[in-house]
């Protein structure tokens, strides 16, 4: 693999985002990818009613669209899709598996857009081109050679529409598994499991307009400058009514600091400073913070609230009491003035709003902090009311929709039920593998299919070489892509690629429909022509793949449902509640029912909001080790590369590169450029990875962070959050050893 660090730069970060340079970096992106006509096409139609939902993130769109709802990041994930690149008719020819599986993930990504269905047979180590009939039956013979439906799993990333979700999963069912592991699983499941038990809505509880009306906004562990720069929009709107916002991070994430809004002139000079306190938190220390903060504020409970509406108040309570000081001092970093601060500032805010992201859910505790999080928000009433609740912050840009849409491996018993009665057939109700469970149980031999709508398994996953072992275990991958990655060179015995269409691109069997992060229903509809003349939608690799195993299937209209996707939404509206009259309802949009938020009410076991004790335990780092935080880089789309540049984190043309606190580096001797290798250690191993560039940054004491999915393989698979079974991403321990500068090269 070429060293792509070769010309690595590191300057000082910068402490604002946005403003021009965030369009101009955009356009010369969309501009290398598209050509000038197709990026203005393209770029104008992003989250337009006419147009297409943007495929960067989940944040809604809100009520005034601005001609260009204009995002850095949205332009670039949009360029990724509408490229002109195509992958040549020889290229597979030229380029065995073999040679693909050592290609950086920014290479295989730049070579363009998949073009045919795409087959490696056993013992080849070649793609051939293959007719979409021919796919479709080599699936059908593997799935039906299977000795049971729970030997296959079925994964989904959260690009995937409603109603290709919707067919999908029940392609799944119908064959008989539950075995719908999703990226969500590596994601948000942590907010899911804890919101579910403690609300009872796996879901945020608030719309934008609460977010506008806030008095108070608290942005936990996420970096919206990046991964969701449009929330900055809904953040300045929030702060010009007076809302102050507290950021919770151990970096200094520059969208956090401060926001040129390119939408609005005045905002380009200048920019608006967004984050009023800035708590640089120690990795994993929310928990504390947020019983600290409880604590701090059990004389101002509303009672009346917790009276009427919770249940658990008093064991919370007495839980709280106990708190130790000097424990809560040592999780957070944060001394007590600040807490009590902070604490003063919650008080006096008639209406608070939690946001957060990845750095609460990736960590062994993070439905414990999540629940946590939800104690510290009842405490003052501050659910089911305007301008207050939970914001947890989704990910991929309809991931919450495909969870609604019964894309799930624990799917509830009255979904299965109004499966059940519909289509008249018996799904499974036996649970199904989750993402951790299934790439167990490909190691150990008991999955033998993998097939992936979308996403880049391999890569997103934790511990890559286990993982990859696993999946080259398989009888069989099939992989539905728009664009080359990693999952394509780590395959099964055989292999399929199955090239999909993409958000962008007309769709002959009508507009699809997404769900946002706040529970917005909205139709999506391409206006490019299709990538190349060869490709289905995702929909109709569904249904042409059901045709194949089910024949002429008495209880699915598989046919009809390829041809319209008006009908699969009929069936979507009489199987989901809250999506009554959904044709009739999709083009202008709705928002789907949330109990909390609309009637206060809470559909939990209690049949109220519940209050959790949940055990104070701080995370201590053996001596000499470091707290390993994974994050995104501001040129990236999870595994897909667009470009070597960080540029709010000052990094420019290199990815290897590990970011820790200056005293962290005195203490052992090294410095700022210097290279290292990075080392988990854990009971069946030791893991490493190779040749990171040390930079000196300002990020919380003890704390260090980089960028997955480089260091994946140092997250163990058996490293999961309890109860939601999410890789540790945000909190590895590491151990870092000065290399000598050739193994930069080294993966
Ligand atoms: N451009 C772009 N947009 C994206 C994505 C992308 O890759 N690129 N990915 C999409 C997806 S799938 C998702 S899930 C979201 C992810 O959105 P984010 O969650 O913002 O993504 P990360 O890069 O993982 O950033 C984690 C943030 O949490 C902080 N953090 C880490 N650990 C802790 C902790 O213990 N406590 C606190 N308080 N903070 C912590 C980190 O410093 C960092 O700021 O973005 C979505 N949008
Ligand atoms: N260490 C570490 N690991 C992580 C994380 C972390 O913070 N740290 N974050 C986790 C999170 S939050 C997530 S969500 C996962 C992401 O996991 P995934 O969703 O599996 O990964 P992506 O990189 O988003 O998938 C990119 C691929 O999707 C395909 N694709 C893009 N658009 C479409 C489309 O419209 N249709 C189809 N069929 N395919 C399409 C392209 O081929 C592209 O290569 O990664 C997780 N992994
Ligand atoms: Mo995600």
């Amino acid at each position: 693999m070429a060293d792509e660090d070769e010309g690595l730069r590191v300057g000082p970060p910068k402490d604002w985002a946005g403003g021009l340079p965030a369009v101009g970096h955009a356009m010369r992106m969309a501009y290398e990818q598209m050509g000038a006509r197709r990026t203005v096409l393209t770029l104008l139609r992003v989250n337009q009613k006419s147009g297409f939902d943007c495929p960067g993130c989940a944040w809604p769109e809100g009520e005034h669209r601005s001609p260009a709802e204009f995002c850095e990041n949205g332009a670039k994930a949009v360029a990724e899709e509408a490229t002109t690149r195509r992958l040549s008719a020889g290229f597979f020819a030229d380029h065995p598996v073999g040679e693909l599986a050592t290609m950086s993930d920014y290479w295989l990504g730049q070579q363009g857009r998949l073009t045919e269905p795409l087959y490696k047979d056993a013992g080849s180590d070649r793609y051939r081109p293959i007719g979409w009939a021919e796919a479709f039956r080599i699936v059908a013979e593997e799935l039906r050679a299977l000795e049971g439906p729970d030997e296959a799993v079925f994964y989904t990333s959260g690009r995937t529409s409603n109603e290709a979700a919707f067919a999908y999963q029940l392609l799944v069912r119908r064959f008989g598994t539950n075995n719908l592991p999703d990226c969500s699983n590596m994601c948000h499941e942590s907010s899911g499991s804890a919101l579910t038990e403690t609300l009872g809505i796996g879901k945020g509880t608030v719309t934008l307009e609460d977010l506008h009306r806030a008095e108070l906004i608290f942005v936990v562990g996420q970096n919206p400058g990046t991964n969701h720069p449009r929330m900055l929009s809904a953040l300045e709107r929030a702060k010009r009514g007076g809302a102050r916002i507290i950021a919770v991070n151990p970096l200094p994430e520059a969208g956090l600091l401060r926001f040129k809004n390119p939408q609005r002139p005045s905002g380009l000079a200048s920019g608006t400073a967004l984050a009023d306190r800035f708590l640089q938190i120690r990795l994993n220390g929310d928990m504390a913070l947020f019983q600290a903060l409880s604590l701090l504020l059990l004389d101002s409970a509303d009672r009346e609230f917790i009276e009427e509406h919770t249940h658990g108040f008093a064991e919370w309570e007495r839980h709280l009491a106990a708190l130790d000081w000097a424990e809560v001092l040592e999780a957070t970093g944060l001394s007590r003035a600040e807490l009590e601060e902070t604490a003063g500032e919650v008080r006096g805010a008639r209406s608070v709003v939690v946001c957060w992201a990845m750095g609460l859910t990736q960590h062994r505790n993070s439905v414990a902090t999540i629940r946590e999080v939800v104690n510290f928000l009842l405490l003052r009433g501050n659910v089911g009311r305007p301008g207050a609740g939970v914001c947890p912050v989704r990910g991929h840009s309809n991931v919450q929709g495909d969870r609604t849409m019964g894309i799930y491996e624990k799917p509830p018993a009255d979904f299965l039920d109004a499966l059940e009665a519909e289509f008249g057939f018996a799904p499974p109700r036996r649970h199904g593998l989750d993402t951790v469970e299934a790439i167990r149980a490909m190691r150990d031999g008991a999955v033998k299919v993998f097939f992936g709508m979308g996403g880049n398994f391999v890569r997103a996953t934790p511990d890559s070489e286990v993982t990859e072992a696993a999946l080259r275990r398989t009888r069989l991958t099939v992989q539905v892509s728009t664009k080359l990655n990693r999952s394509h060179a780590v395959c099964g015995e055989r292999a399929l690629i199955l090239p999909a269409l993409g958000r962008t691109e007309r769709d002959a069997a009508g507009y699809v429909t997404v769900e946002d992060s706040m529970g917005l229903v909205h139709a999506s509809r391409g206006r490019l022509g299709p990538a190349a003349p060869g490709l289905l939608s995702e929909t109709a690799i569904v249904c042409g793949l059901a045709r194949e195993l089910f024949g002429d299937d008495p209880h699915v209209p598989w046919a009809e449902f390829e041809r319209d996707y008006g009908a699969v939404r009929d069936r979507i509206a009489r199987v989901i509640p809250g999506f009554a009259d959904f044709n009739a309802r999709a083009e202008a949009g709705f928002a789907l029912p949330n109990a909390p938020r609309d009637e206060r009410r809470f559909p939990t076991a209690t049949g109220r909001a519940n209050f959790t004790v949940n055990r104070l335990e701080v995370l201590r780092v053996p001596p000499g080790r470091l707290l390993l935080q994974t994050v995104r880089s501001h040129d990236q789309y999870n595994t897909t590369i667009y470009g070597l540049d960080d540029r709010y984190r000052g990094v420019k043309a290199g990815r290897r590169v590990l970011f820790v606190h200056p005293d962290d580096l005195a203490e052992r001797d090294l410095a700022d450029g210097d290279v290292v290798d990075l080392i988990s250690e854990w009971p069946d191993g030791e893991r490493k990875a190779k040749g990171f560039r040390v930079i000196a940054y300002p990020t919380a004491r003890g704390c260090c962070a980089a960028y997955f999915p480089e260091t994946n393989v140092l997250v163990p698979l058996d490293s999961v959050a309890e109860t939601s079974n999410t890789p540790t991403s945000k909190s590895v321990v590491v151990r870092l050893a000065r290399s000598s500068p050739r193994s930069r090269a080294a993966r």
